[in-house]
């Protein structure tokens, strides 16, 4: 209910040198009002300012002194009246505060991510915007940041809008045709038409193109590191992450689970997964730890097939593996080449887990395979959601239609139904048209408290 006065604890729940709470809704200044005494009352306060004060309990109690912000309706985050209560960062103090609020009427906890959908239904931020906040939040890599930044500034809205402003342009100017199609006047010439509606496929295909890029820095590599036993894929895991995570051992069939460790790379996050070594084996538990790398390979978007080049090519390995995945995610790297004079050419890395050559070279191929050689800049709109993604591929479906009846001589009326769905498709991006059941979905996943 968009009348309820919410609460909640904005910064993470422990120890600090301060925690601040949030309010907002039609109550927060009479509220807290009931519990803060300063010098003038927050009622009375004016936007965008400052009060230091304390607050008590019912029970006249001390409860802490605090710096309360001050958000008049509609220049807030929500939109709405909001104040910020600043205090000393220990959870005895910020539990007692917002156990106080609640007690209030009007007063509930927010859910996840409320505040932000409030901010959304009061018009403050479009929904791509919006999606944008909790990305900022949970990026950890600074490629995942940057995209997550790029979408709040409202780079993937604006190129947005633009296109649902050539839709709807257009397909204005064919209703408006139908409108006085007994007098025979052509608004629209019909070459125009189709060239504007491909201009706008051409863009929407560039549009899909970048959620390769834009997944990747959204949600990472999986990366797949995989071989016959002893080849050192976890040697190479541990020269990577620089410790010695994994156990390493002349004896074939060391490791047995997956091991799975995070790295970040020019600012790229790369899930490494290091498995056991396939071979046909008759123990119980390397024959399961094998299964689970035969899985890992499934998942992964880059599997790195690693030999030994000490010895002979694991060729039937690598056929097997194949049918698990598809050839172009598939990186043939060779390793232990400190041991040896020369090795064939037919690897896409030559490296050694032991003194790390080639290893940066491996990083390359590792990236051009997830991300392609697409060098996009901090001014393109880049597709990161798999929500946005759809949208567009619905879209593109629809000009498709409008182009065929373009083509085909078709009357206006479907032409222009085709444009305006694909508009349509478009606004569900920015969240123009929505359902409860999207946007409840969007929020559930923020944290509480944003
Ligand atoms: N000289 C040299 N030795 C290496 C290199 N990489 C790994 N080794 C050695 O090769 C042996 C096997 O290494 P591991 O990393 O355990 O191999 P693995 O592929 O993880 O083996 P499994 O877990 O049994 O599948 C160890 O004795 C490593 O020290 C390298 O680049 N050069
Ligand atoms: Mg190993």
């Amino acid at each position: 209910m968009k009348e309820d006065t919410i609460i909640a604890l904005a910064t993470p729940a422990g120890v600090g040198a301060i925690s601040v709470i949030r309010i907002s809704g039609p109550h927060s200044f009479t509220v807290t009002d009931n519990f803060f005494k300063g010098k003038i009352t927050i009622e009375e306060a004016e936007t965008h300012t400052l009060h230091y004060g304390d607050i008590y309990n019912r029970d006249d109690e001390h409860i802490d002194d605090v710096l309360i912000s001050v958000f008049r309706a509609p220049n807030s985050y929500t939109g709405e009246d909001s104040v910020e209560i600043s205090s000393h960062g220990n959870p005895l103090i910020t539990q007692k505060v917002i156990e106080l609020f609640i007690s209030e009427q009007n007063v509930r906890l927010a859910e996840p991510g409320e505040f932000t959908k409030r901010a959304f239904l009061n018009n403050r931020i479009d929904l791509a915007r919006a999606e944008a906040v909790a990305d900022v939040i949970s990026s950890r890599t600074e490629a995942s940041f940057r995209g997550a930044r790029n979408q709040l500034d409202g780079l993937l809205s604006q190129k947005v809008e633009e296109l649902r402003d050539k839709l709807v342009n257009s397909s204005s100017f064919i209703e408006l045709e139908l409108d006085f199609a007994e007098e025979d006047i052509e608004f629209v010439n019909q070459d125009e038409l189709l060239k504007r509606v491909d201009d706008t496929i051409i863009e929407i295909d560039t549009l899909l193109e970048s959620y390769t890029f834009g997944r990747v820095i959204r949600d990472g590599v999986n990366v797949a590191l995989v071989g016959k036993p002893n080849v050192g894929k976890s040697s190479l895991l541990n020269y990577i992450l620089k410790e010695s995570r994994a156990i390493v051992s002349e004896i074939p069939g060391t490791t047995r689970d997956v091991i799975r460790e995070e790295v970040s790379i020019d600012g790229i996050l790369f899930r490494l997964f290091d498995t056991a070594g396939i071979r046909i084996s008759e123990d119980a538990i390397e024959k399961e730890g094998i299964l689970r790398s035969r899985e890992t390979v499934r998942n992964a978007d880059v599997i790195v097939f690693l030999e030994d080049a000490t010895q002979a090519e694991s060729k039937d390995l690598l056929i097997d593996l194949l049918k698990l995945t598809s050839p172009d995610k598939v990186l043939k790297a060779i390793n232990k080449i400190d041991l040896v004079k020369d090795t064939t050419s037919d690897y896409d890395a030559k490296i050694s887990a032991k003194t790390g050559e080639g290893i940066g070279t491996l990083f390359q191929k590792m990236k051009e395979i997830a991300i392609g050689n697409e060098n996009y800049t901090e001014k393109t709109a880049i597709v990161t959601n798999l929500r946005h993604h759809n949208c567009l591929k619905r879209s593109r479906e629809n000009l498709i239609n409008a182009r065929e009846s373009i083509l085909n001589k078709m009357s206006g009326e479907f032409i222009a139904i085709d444009l305006r769905n694909a508009e349509m498709n478009l606004a569900e991006i920015i969240g123009e048209v929505t359902s409860d059941d999207i946007l409840n979905n969007i929020f559930m996943k923020f944290c509480i408290g944003k």
